[in-house]
């Protein structure tokens, strides 16, 4: 059992530690809420770090400061007030370092908990156009970071790596379950080259990286007690991608008629309302730095996530649940279902989707 309060104590935290709780749900690392005992000192949020996934850890919180110190700074340029609660701010361990690796080789971090602010976890029409107006400002702020971001999981938004990835599990069978997805596999591999069009874009010059957010979900934000955003969390895969990455994973799940691991599967697919109002939220802030090859591939970005996200779910069932934390055996196959619905559906919206980008766009 890990005494928490041994690793809290590593951290230069403010007060004295009253409770360690979990708090949140995702599904890469976990995360806790440290109560401190006096109302004037913060509370903190403790993490341990996934190393297995985030294997240079030193990269990761590298990156994370240079994020947080830029956006710290823009904000106090603008003359911000309330800057505390819109930027993240992580906690120097004893060596100086924002986390602290303990005698199991275990990785842990410490950031200031944010007070009096909630997360959300479902999307509605009126905070899809915040949440989209708000990527695009995350995105737009960090659009003259001079140093460069290391990938803190090289190629993660890449699907040509992600389809070789779920080749090389259908090759290896290792948990003895592709004969049951066979078919499944087989109308992946019919998308595949037209979903990889976004790095042969690349390839050719004509698309750009930039840096994303790369996990864009309504719980990935928090809100004031009016609903109003206040900043952007868990900034973990903030790195060079292609904005398709923030603009489509958000509507993978922000405007999924269900939950992603939901087997209502009759259920799934495109909400229109939230895909306009987020679009038009995202087009307000990233508008103005967006290439016309950006822009007309926005469509392509919200059928490729769930692709994508199809594509990584089965290459984990098949590989036998090694990634993903599952609650049951078949938690990754009912998700990657549900993730091919969800792009089936997107695919009959392409037209729409379209026009209503050149519509927004023209007004
Ligand atoms: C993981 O841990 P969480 O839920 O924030 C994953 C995302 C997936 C998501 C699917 C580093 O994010 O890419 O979209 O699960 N993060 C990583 O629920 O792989
Ligand atoms: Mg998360």
């Amino acid at each position: 059992m890990t005494n928490f309060n041994d690793v809290v104590s590593q951290f230069r935290i403010e007060g004295t530690v009253e409770s360690v709780s979990p708090i949140g749900n995702g599904l890469i690392n976990e995360t806790l809420r440290v109560k401190t005992v006096d109302a004037n000192t913060p509370d903190y949020i403790l993490q341990r770090i996934n190393n297995a996934i985030f294997t240079d850890v030193d990269l990761l919180q590298h990156n994370i400061e240079l994020v947080t110190d830029h956006i710290r700074h823009k904000l106090m340029e603008k003359g911000e007030t309330d800057i505390e609660r819109k930027c993240l701010r992580f906690v120097q361990a004893k060596d100086g370092k924002t986390y602290y690796k303990d005698v199991d080789n275990r990785y842990w971090r410490v950031s200031v908990f944010i007070p009096n602010a909630v997360t959300k976890e479902e999307v509605n029409p009126e905070s899809a156009f915040c949440c989209g107006e708000t990527f695009g400002n995350f995105q737009n702020m960090l659009v003259d970071l001079k140093e460069p971001l290391g990938e803190t999981i090289p190629d993660f938004h890449n699907m040509e790596l992600r389809l070789r990835q779920l080749r090389e599990a259908v090759s290896a069978d290792k948990a003895g379950r592709v004969a049951s997805v066979k078919d499944m596999i087989a109308e992946l591999e019919s998308y595949a080259d037209e979903m990889c069009l976004a790095e042969r874009l690349y390839r050719e010059g004509a698309l750009p990286k930039r840096i994303c957010h790369c996990d864009t979900k309504v719980n990935n934000m928090m809100f004031d007690k009016d609903g109003k955003v206040l900043c952007v969390i868990d900034l973990d895969t903030v790195m060079p991608s292609f904005i398709f990455s923030d603009y489509g994973d958000f509507l993978r799940t922000g405007a999924n008629h269900v939950a992603e691991d939901s087997d209502n599967y009759d259920a799934v697919g495109l909400k229109e309302d939230v895909f306009c109002s987020f679009t038009e939220g995202y087009l307000s802030t990233a508008g103005n730095f967006l290439t016309p090859v950006e822009i007309s591939h926005l469509p392509y970005a919200v059928a490729l996530f769930p692709y994508m996200q199809c594509v990584r779910f089965l290459t984990d069932y098949i590989n036998g649940d090694v990634y993903f934390k599952v609650k049951y055996p078949e938690h990754n196959l009912v998700r990657s279902r549900n993730q091919l619905l969800l792009y089936r559906d997107v695919r009959r919206h392409d037209q729409m989707m379209a026009d209503f980008v050149k519509k927004t766009l023209k007004q």
